[in-house]
């Protein structure tokens, strides 16, 4: 195997998949290349941060030179990049880091790949390109409709990466993945905001009218996805990573609190998120026809998640500490549900 780059792999989903080439791939070197941002979490790294095949750099994509020199001291061959901003509702009250990171620092690294040579990158993107889907399944050649900075980025993104393999030939597969959950991810994301604030005793903010419907992937099946897209994707495509398992964020909370045997008042209906999408849905079938099936149930996943949070209070509650429950809107602009206390 080879020595790969992945950029954000302190976050939730990059760490999942450094664990995952780890365990898959004896002969893998895994550099981490992450500038820890709030979502970034050496915690999420502390069981690999002995094996020798893994190296950790705290670097920003933006940065070019260090981009550079990082893949030559380390001989990289390929890149799978994670690094992003990701939370729509952080993109609504800051748009700028978004476009940043997730269209420049793209290009930041489409611009080493083509300076090195390098075999591949993965560009794990999202399902939220697409905009809000009423009807049917969008497929991977469908317009893209973004609704929020945070998807409006994510899309400047993809386009960058498509454009550099059009006009220079740079080997990139883009995966559009949907919703993920599955232990590590940040407290700010619905399932671990509601699951952690459901443990607390805490009010559980739904938006709206709760009938916003998202498909909800488990972490390894998509870190199962970008593996065979690392190794077998086809440069210049795209692949829409979706499990089929979609739900009202109704019927995902009400599941939640059976799960835990938590009351249903502590459902507190909140404000509609600003430009809220409907709903997104993936038609899958163009990787389903290289190989690849989500194969976890979704119920037992979450069963899993939820008992990760239970048991790993140490990880999320430091976190929590100091941070928010969750949004509502105001007069005055999106608030926290609980301001951080540091307490
Ligand atoms: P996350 O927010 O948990 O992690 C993002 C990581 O990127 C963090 O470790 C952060 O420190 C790092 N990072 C941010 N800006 C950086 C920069 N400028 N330079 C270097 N590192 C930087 O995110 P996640 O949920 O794990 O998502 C990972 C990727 O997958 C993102 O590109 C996201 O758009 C995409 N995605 C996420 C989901 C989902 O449901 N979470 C679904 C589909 C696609
Ligand atoms: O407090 C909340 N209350 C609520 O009702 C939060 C945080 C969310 N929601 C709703 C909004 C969405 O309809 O739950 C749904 C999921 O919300 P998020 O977890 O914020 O995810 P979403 O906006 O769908 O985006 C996610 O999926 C695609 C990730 O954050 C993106 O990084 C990924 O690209």
């Amino acid at each position: 195997m080879e020595n790969v780059l992945i950029t954000g792999g302190a976050g939730f989903i990059g760490s999942n998949f450094v664990h995952y080439v780890l365990a898959k791939y004896p002969d893998c070197k895994v550099v981490v290349f992450d500038k820890l941002t709030y979502a970034g979490n050496l915690d999420n790294l502390q069981d690999v941060a002995d094996d020798p095949r893994y190296h950790f750099v705290r670097a920003d994509i933006c940065d070019t030179e260090l981009v550079q020199q990082v893949i030559q001291e380390h001989e990289i061959q390929s890149i799978v990049n994670f690094a992003a901003d990701t939370h729509v509702d952080r993109s609504i009250l800051e748009p700028g880091s978004f476009i940043q990171t997730d269209v420049y620092g793209t290009h930041v690294l489409l611009e080493a790949i083509r300076e090195f040579g390098l075999r591949r990158m993965v560009h794990v993107s999202t399902d939220e390109v697409y905009g809000s889907v009423v009807e049917g399944s969008s497929v991977e050649t469908d317009n893209l409709l973004p609704s929020s900075p945070y998807s409006a980025s994510k899309a400047g993104g993809d386009l960058m990466c498509r454009a550099y393999h059009v006009t220079y030939g740079v080997p990139v597969v883009i995966t559009r993945g949907s919703n993920n959950f599955g232990p590590h991810q940040y407290p700010e994301k619905v399932i671990p905001l509601f699951i952690t604030n459901a443990l607390d005793d805490k009010p559980l903010p739904l938006y709206g009218d709760g009938q916003n419907v998202r498909d909800w992937l488990y972490v390894l099946d998509h870190c199962e996805a970008i593996d065979l897209m690392w190794r077998e994707g086809w440069d210049g495509e795209i692949y829409n990573v979706g499990s089929d398992d979609e739900l009202t964020n109704l019927e995902l909370t009400e599941m939640l609190l059976e799960l835990m045997g938590k009351p249903r008042s502590l459902i507190q209906f909140v404000e509609d998120r600003p430009g809220h999408d409907r709903r997104y849905s993936l038609d899958s079938t163009k990787i389903h026809q290289l190989g690849w099936q989500p194969r976890h149930d979704f119920e037992e996943a979450l069963v899993g998640t939820v008992r990760w949070y239970t048991e790993n209070r140490w990880w999320w509650e430091k976190i929590k500490r100091g941070e928010y429950e969750g949004y509502y809107q105001t007069q005055y602009g999106r608030r926290p549900v609980v301001s951080g206390s540091g307490n």
